[in-house]
Order: structure tokens, then sequence, then C-alpha cells
């Protein structure tokens, strides 16, 4: 192959040829990983082209399309991106800009981009890691269209015809041989596009994906703001509008916005260069000590903390904060384990001076929302200190061997790599599931009628409940700022429960307290639902369990005349211990579904609303989400 191309495209090839070998080879020092998530990278990269357009005031709408054979198109209209010779060799400069590895194009380097700055870095990527590749721009009254594969023109551009449109549309189906998976995740990519249309005021976003036929438009003229209330949305807030500060310094361009609820969750979304700093970094840093101060010092000058009161913390002041976080700087570091978290130390003092002053005028123009802070974050250091004790007292429960609750059916293998925990909704089923076990590598732990519900619960008054303390004791990894996910005695968490109204509350009860307190649980994937069977079908000798309505009608289906009997399992407690294994426990047959939260706005609304205290919102959702209510699909 690199003779043939040498022998069409010259020598100047030969080095677009090793920028693309170099791709291909070691995708991921370039889009970070080949799993589902450096997929969706491919996505993001091509969008990220569009944007910058947008950010040059060039472009206000972007399409994204998802297609039934997992193709994705991106169009905007944009300038379209030049066609005219390059002066480097002669070829378009939209096929140099598809073809040519960009200097700078590391993952983990990306330089700020700005209108008609470094365009491009990421679309040779793309195309490099590719099956196939058509790329159509109009421009000049023209539309042009070029073909490549994996990341080699296959066409030269075409003439062109005429069109009045503007723009460019890439096209693209990401090499199998590449990914571990092409399957593209519609949530997944809405989420990011969202986020971007809140970055990117006034800039039109859609999303279609072609597989379901869903469709969906983003477009929010108030940024920061908007995605503040957005993300309050179903919540009590504290305040009467979201708090903004936007300044820059050191050529570094700061936005801040926030606002209190009366929920015990901080949420905390930062932003640099419109990248998702999940690890957080200097930004971070930088904020929480402006905010801290600038509070402490507001507060103080309204008299409210008094000269005798202690100074609020940094803790003190996270409990019920939304919170976005957007800086825009020249040479951004991402460090840390997925390259998302902001290295740059000087971003620490340009965030912290201007919110600082930012603020310190906000709270002398606006006084009000300052009380009901201040007194906020004294009732979350009271319920930390009390939880603090709580916790202690769980695991001093841990050290003086009572640690393990009396109804944990232990597992003998003590690898947690290798083991699994049963938690499972009665004793009934519980008392099935410990016979019907593994007891090599199968730990149940049965619980008793509802969990309590810690959205309405803080951490100290969730330890005083029983069953809590008793997951927290058998999983081992602690709870809170003990937390240590490297402790958890097994790795894969199951939660097993009827297939009925009581069993999906159960479960959500379940699910709420282990996203919110412990979502590292969730993101590292040890969590499941174990999947029942809906339906016993015997024909004669033979039986087959049905997980759904699907398989019921193939069954039913295929016993023409046969003469059958379809049982109905309303609970775990109608089948026998052996069946239990044989139909939900055993690995070789049975079913578990991964949660997975692959839009955390999303499934915070999703817990909110659902188990929160307002009642009209969740009425509407239960009814408008009937289905994915009853599957529990967060
Ligand atoms: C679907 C993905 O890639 N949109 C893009 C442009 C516009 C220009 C451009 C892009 C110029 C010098 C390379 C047009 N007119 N969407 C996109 N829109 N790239 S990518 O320029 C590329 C650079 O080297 C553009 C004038 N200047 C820039």
């Amino acid at each position: 192959m690199t003779a043939k191309i040498q022998a069409e495209y010259g020598a100047e090839s030969i080095q677009v040829l090793e920028g693309l070998e170099a791709v291909r080879k070691r995708p991921g020092m370039y889009i970070g990983d080949t799993t589902t998530r450096g997929l969706h990278h491919l996505a993001y990269e091509v969008v990220d082209n569009s944007i910058d357009e947008a950010i040059g005031g060039y472009c206000t709408k972007i399409y994204v399309t998802i297609h039934p054979d997992e193709s994705i198109s991106v169009e905007d209209n944009g300038r379209g991106i030049p066609t005219e010779p390059h002066p480097s060799n002669g070829r378009p400069t939209s096929e140099v800009v598809l073809t040519v590895l960009h200097a700078g194009g590391k993952f983990d380097n990306r330089a700020y981009k700005v209108s008609g700055g470094l365009h491009g870095v990421g679309l040779s990527v793309v195309n490099a890691l590719s099956e196939w590749l058509v790329l159509t721009v109009w421009r000049d009254g023209i539309e042009k269209v070029q073909r490549f594969e994996y990341g080699l023109p296959v066409t030269d551009i075409s003439e062109g015809t005429l069109s009045d449109k503007r723009g460019t549309k890439v096209h693209y189906l990401a090499d199998k041989t590449i990914f571990d998976e092409v399957r593209h995740s519609m949530d997944t990519i809405k989420a990011r596009l969202r986020e971007l249309a809140f970055l990117n005021p006034g800039v039109s976003i859609t999303i279609e994906d072609t597989r379901v036929n869903e469709k969906k438009e983003y477009c929010f003229d108030g940024g920061i703001r908007a995605f503040v209330q957005y993300l309050d949305k179903g919540k009590t807030s504290l305040i009467n509008e979201p708090i903004i500060v936007t300044g820059e310094k050191d050529n570094i361009s700061v936005e801040v916005g926030f606002q209190y609820n009366d929920s015990y969750q901080e949420r905390l979304y930062a932003f640099a260069n419109l990248i998702h700093t999940l690890e957080g970094g200097t930004h971070v840093t930088g904020l929480r000590s402006a905010m801290t101060r600038a509070i402490n010092e507001s507060a103080r000058i309204q008299k409210i903390l008094k000269e005798k009161d202690e100074n609020l913390s940094g803790d003190d002041l996270k409990e019920g904060l939304t919170c976005v976080l957007s800086v825009k700087l020249a040479n951004p570091q991402f460090e840390g384990q997925t390259k998302t978290k902001l290295g740059n130390s000087e971003v620490k003092g340009a965030v912290d001076s201007v919110l600082y002053e930012g603020l310190m005028t906000w709270f002398d123009d606006h006084p009000e929302p300052m009380r009901p802070i201040v007194e906020k974050a004294i009732r979350a250091r009271q319920a930390r200190e009390a939880a603090k004790r709580a916790r202690e007292l769980v695991r001093k429960g841990v050290m003086t061997g009572m640690s393990l609750p009396g109804k944990l059916a232990d597992c003998s293998n003590r690898s947690p790599e290798n083991t699994e925990l049963y938690i499972v909704e009665g004793d009934s089923a519980g008392g099935s599931a410990k016979q019907g076990r593994d007891r090599n590598f199968q730990a149940v732990l049965p619980l008793r009628g509802k969990i309590l519900n810690v959205e309405k619960a803080r951490l100290d008054k969730m330890l005083g409940s029983n069953e809590i303390r008793i997951i927290i004791q058998a999983l081992g990894c602690g709870i809170g700022d003990d937390f240590d996910l490297k402790k958890l005695r097994y790795h894969k968490i199951i939660i097993m429960t009827d297939a009925d109204v009581d069993g999906s509350h159960i479960s959500t009860l379940l699910l709420t307290f282990f996203y919110r307190h412990m979502p590292e649980l969730i993101s590292n994937g040890h969590l499941y639902l174990a999947q029942p069977p809906l339906y016993l079908v015997q024909k004669g000798k033979s039986k087959a369990y049905c997980y759904n309505e699907k398989q019921l009608r193939e069954q039913v289906g295929e016993s023409e005349g046969a003469k059958i009997s379809i049982q109905r399992y309303k609970g775990l407690g109608e089948m026998n211990p052996s069946q239990l294994w044989e139909t939900t426990m055993d690995p070789a047959n049975r079913f578990l579904k991964r949660i997975d939260v692959e839009d955390d706005i999303a499934a915070d609304e999703y817990f909110t609303i659902l188990m929160g205290d307002k009642v009209e919102p969740r009425r509407e959702f239960i009814s408008s989400h009937a289905h994915e209510v009853r599957n529990l699909d967060v």
C-alpha cells in the first residue's frame, strides 16, 4: 500500500502516510483510547471544527446525524474549508487538512483554537481512523465532494456543481478494526452537544438519531446562566437568580455561574476551552478559594457572621451548590488519568482574582442571597460533623470484628475481582439465593423491606439507617470522606428484586443511594441489575424462560398446535433455589444489566424528580416516562 500511494502522490505523501500510520498504530495517543469513549471522541473532534467556525462568528447552525450503519455526519453553515491548491504540495487545502497530521495534534496538548486559528487539528485523525470519510464543501457558490478510505484520498475532489449553500459536511464510518465497538450512544452525544450549546450561546446544535427517529435541537441564548438554571430544574432554589461573574485576567477568560438549592449534593461542572474537566484542576482550586473568601468576608460585612463565629470552610459551602465554571486560555495542559484535569498553575490565580472581585461587588449590590447561603452552610457543617461521628461508629464496628453483618452470606473466594454480591429483596428470596448460589464466589445480602430514601436525607441521618449501614459494611469501601474504591470487597454488586412495582421501587432506592453516595461504583462499572425471567413456557418436556415480551411471543409463535403452558413470575420467591440459580444467577445463562450513566445531568434530574419531594413534577415525569421508569433505565 505504501508503494502505491507514493507512486500516485509523489514524495510529499510519504510524510502524509507516516502521520496516518502513526495515528492508526497508536490511536490512544490521539483520541485517548479505543473504547466507546474514543469512538465518541471522533464525533466531538469533527464538531469542534464547526464550533471553532462558530466562535469565529461564521457559523450559526450545526447538524449531527447518527446513521443506521453507525456512520456519523456533521454539517455546519460556516465558510466551508478552502479547496484552492495548498502552497505546500498543490493539493486542495481541504485534502491537506484531512490528511496531514498537524503538529500539536496530540490528545493532551491541544492549543486553544479560536476563529481561524488552528483549524483542522482533529479532522486528519478522524479520517485516519475511519473506514471511509466523505467531505462535502459548499463555498463560492459551488459544492465539491471528496472521498477518503483509511485516511487516504480515493478520489480527487470533484469539479463541483452549483449550489448556494455555504458550509462543510464530514460523513465518516469509524474503522471497526480499530475500535472495540462502533455503536454510538445517543445519550452520550446528546449530553456533550447540549453542554456545547450552553457554552456557545446562540449557536443551534441539532442531533438526529436516525436509528430510532429521535431528533433534538439545542440553542440557548442565556449561556452559563441558562446552564445553571437548567441544572437546577426541579430543585428548590435558595436564592432568586444565579450569581454570574465574568472577567479576564492575564489573557485567561473566566466565566462562573452558581446557585444554591435545598438538596445535599454539590454539582460543579468545570470546563477549560470547552473541554469538560471531570478531574478538576487549577481553575477549580481558584474557584474554591475565591468563593470561600468572598462569602466569609461579605457575610462579615453584612454582620451575618459575627466576630465570634468561625469562618465557613470550602466544604461547608459545597452542599446544595450548583455551579458552572468555564475558562479559556492559550496553552491548556491537561493531566490526570483521563486527561481531564487542568494543570496550568497560572489559572488558579486568574480565576481566584476575577471571581473574588466579582463576588465582592455582587454581594455589595445584592445582599439578599447571603443569609440563606450562610444558614445552609452552617447546617451543612453541623450535619458533616454528625456524619463524621456516625461514620466513626460504622468504621469502629468494622474494626472490632463484628465487621460483617450477620445477614450477609459471604463467599469463600477472597479476591474481589472474582466475586459478586447479590443484594436481594426480602428474606425469602434471600434464602433461595443463598441456597441456589455458587458459594465460592457469590455472596448474598438479603434486605428487609424498603431502604431509606437518601434523596431526602443527609449522610448523618442515612448512617442511622440499619439497612444502609449493613450495605456499607458488606461492601467494605467506606463512605463519604472515607470512601476508598480499592477496599471494595466484590467487583460485581448485583441488585436483585422482584419484577413488580415494589421491586422496582426498591431497586430505585438502592440506585439512588449508590448514585448519590458511591458514584465511583457506577463509573467504574461495578453496579448491575439482575434480570429475572418474566415467564416460563413449557411445551411437553421442553422448558424456556422468557426475559421479555418479545421472547414470549417468539416462544408462543413457534409452538403452533402443540400444547403449551405459560407461567408468569411475579416474584423471585416463586422460583426454587435451583431455578433462581439457573435463570438469574448462573453466569453462563443469566442476563445482567450494567448500570452506566451516559448523561450525568439527565440522571441527576431523574433522581431529583423521582425521589425528591416535589409531587407534581414526579407525577408528570412518571406518566411521560412510564416505560423507562418501569425498566429503571437510568
Ligand atoms: C463538519 C466539520 O470542519 N468546518 C470547518 C472551516 C472553515 C475554514 C477552515 C474549516 C485554513 C488554513 C486550514 C474558511 N475560510 N466542520 C468543519 N470550517 N477550516 S473546518 O480553514 C482551514 C484552514 O489552513 C476557513 C477561511 N478561513 C478558514
